[in-house]
C-alpha cells in the first residue's frame, strides 16, 4: 500500500533494507486487516464490489495485449508471465504481490477504503456452489449458463474480458462452471498436510497443489484457466485465501520462513502444478475431469523442463530474495524479498 511513503520510512529507520524497502521495522505499526468475505457487512461487500467495477471501468494505460481496463492489466500481468510464477519458487511470492497490487489499485485510484478480502473456502468446500461468494445480489454472482458457460447475474454481468483463454486474445464473456466436487480439494484437511512440511522446498509444492486446486477447480471454466483465470474476479478473493494459507504457514516456521526462500525458476511443466505434487484431488483422485491423478496429459513420458521466457529474474535456476517480481509498470516491481513477511512496512496487513 506505501510504495511512495516506505522510501522515506526506510532512511528514517536503522533496518533491513531491499530494493529501497524495509524489511521487519517496527515501522509498521497498524496493519491493515484482511477478512474472510462472510464476515464482511453488506454495505463492506458492496463497496468491494463497486471498487472493481470501478477498475474495470478505467482505461488501461500500459498498452499490454488484450488490456482495455486496469482490470485487464492486472491480468495481463498475469498471463504474459504465467509460466515463470506457477510452478516455481515464486509462486506464492509473486501472487501476494498481485493480491497486494489488486488492493492497492482498488484504493488509490477508485477510492476503495476497505481491504483485500478473503473467501474462506475450507468453509465452503464441497458445496461451492451454495457458497455466499457466489451471490447475485452482495456477491460475485452465480455459475455460468449453457451453451458457454457466461455468467447470467452478479454486477460482473457483461463485461468483456479481451484476454484468454490462455494467452489467446479474444473477447469473451467471464464464464464459470462450478463443480462442487473439485472443490472437495479446498477441505482443510489438505492446508493442514502441508503444514506439517516445514521447509519451503517442499511445503510451496504442496501448497500449490491442494488447497491452491480447490478454489481454480470449484469455479472452473475461466477460474480453471492458469493463465487468464485473473479474467474472474473471483479469483482475488481465492489467490488472497492461499496467501493467508502460506502466511499461516510461515507463521508456523519463523524466522527461517520470512527471510530464506528456495525452489527453481524454470517451470517444469510435466511435474504438475507445484512441481513434484499432482493438482490432488479428494481421496487421492484428480479434481479435474480428464487429467489422471499425478499425470498431464501429453507429459507421461516426458521429463524435459521447459526453457523461461527472458524476463527479469535470477540468472541460474534457484530462487532467491533478490528475484524481481515483475508488475509490468502497473505499480513498481519487487523482489522476493520485500514481500515474504506481511508484517514489513511495504505490506503491513494481517489476517482476521
Ligand atoms: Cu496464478
Amino acid at each position: 500500500m506505501k510504495w511512495h511513503s516506505s522510501i522515506v520510512v526506510a532512511l528514517l529507520s536503522a533496518s533491513v533494507v531491499v530494493n529501497g524497502i524495509p524489511l521487519g521495522t517496527t515501522s509498521c505499526t497498524v496493519k491493515s486487516q484482511r477478512k474472510a468475505w462472510h464476515t464482511l457487512t453488506k454495505d463492506e461487500k458492496l463497496e468491494y464490489l463497486d471498487a472493481e467495477k470501478c477498475l474495470m471501468k478505467l482505461p488501461a494505460k500500459l498498452g499490454l495485449p488484450g488490456t482495455r481496463t486496469r482490470f485487464d492489466e492486472l491480468q495481463a500481468s498475469h498471463a504474459m508471465q504465467a509460466e515463470i510464477t506457477h510452478g516455481v519458487g515464486a509462486f506464492l511470492p509473486f501472487h501476494r504481490l498481485l493480491m497486494h497490487t489488486h488492493e492497492y489499485l482498488m484504493q488509490t485510484e477508485c477510492g476503495y477504503e476497505g481491504t483485500q478480502p478473503y473467501w474462506d473456502e475450507p468453509r465452503d468446500a464441497g458445496k461451492f456452489s451454495k457458497s455466499v461468494v457466489l451471490d447475485p445480489d452482495v456477491g460475485f454472482g452465480g455459475d455460468g449458463v449453457a451453451p458457454d458457460n457466461c455468467i447470467a447475474d452478479g454486477p460482473f454481468v457483461g463485461y468483456m474480458n479481451g484476454i484468454g483463454p490462455g494467452h489467446l486474445i479474444s473477447d469473451h464473456c467471464i464464464d464459470r462452471k462450478v463443480n462442487d466436487v473439485a472443490s472437495q480439494a479446498a477441505n482443510q484437511s489438505f492446508v493442514d498436510q502441508c503444514y506439517k512440511l516445514q521447509n519451503y522446498s517442499t511445503a510451496w509444492p504442496c501448497m500449490e497443489g491442494s488447497p491452491h486446486s480447490g478454489g481454480h477447480g470449484g469455479i472452473g471454466a475461466e477460474m480453471l484457466n492458469p493463465i487468464s483465470s485473473p479474467g474472474d474476479p473471483i479469483f482475488y478473493l481465492h489467490h488472497t485465501y492461499l496467501d493467508k494459507v502460506w502466511w499461516g504457514w510461515q507463521a508456523l516456521n519463523l524466522p527461517a520462513s520470512v527471510s530464506e526462500i528456495t525452489g527453481r525458476n524454470v517451470q517444469d511443466p510435466c511435474a504438475g502444478f507445484g512441481g513434484g505434487l499432482p493438482w490432488t484431488g479428494p481421496n487421492g483422485t484428480s479434481p479435474f475431469p480428464g487429467w489422471p491423478n499425478g499425470t498431464i496429459p501429453g507429459c507421461e513420458n516426458d521429463t524435459t523442463p521447459v526453457i523461461p521466457q527472458s524476463l527479469p529474474g535470477d540468472p541460474g535456476n534457484v530462487t532467491t530474495m533478490n528475484h524481481v517480481l515483475n508488475m509490468f509498470g502497473i505499480v513498481p516491481n519487487s523482489t522476493v524479498g520485500d514481500v515474504l513477511d506481511i508484517r514489513n512496512d511495504f505490506l503491513c496487513y494481517e489476517y482476521v
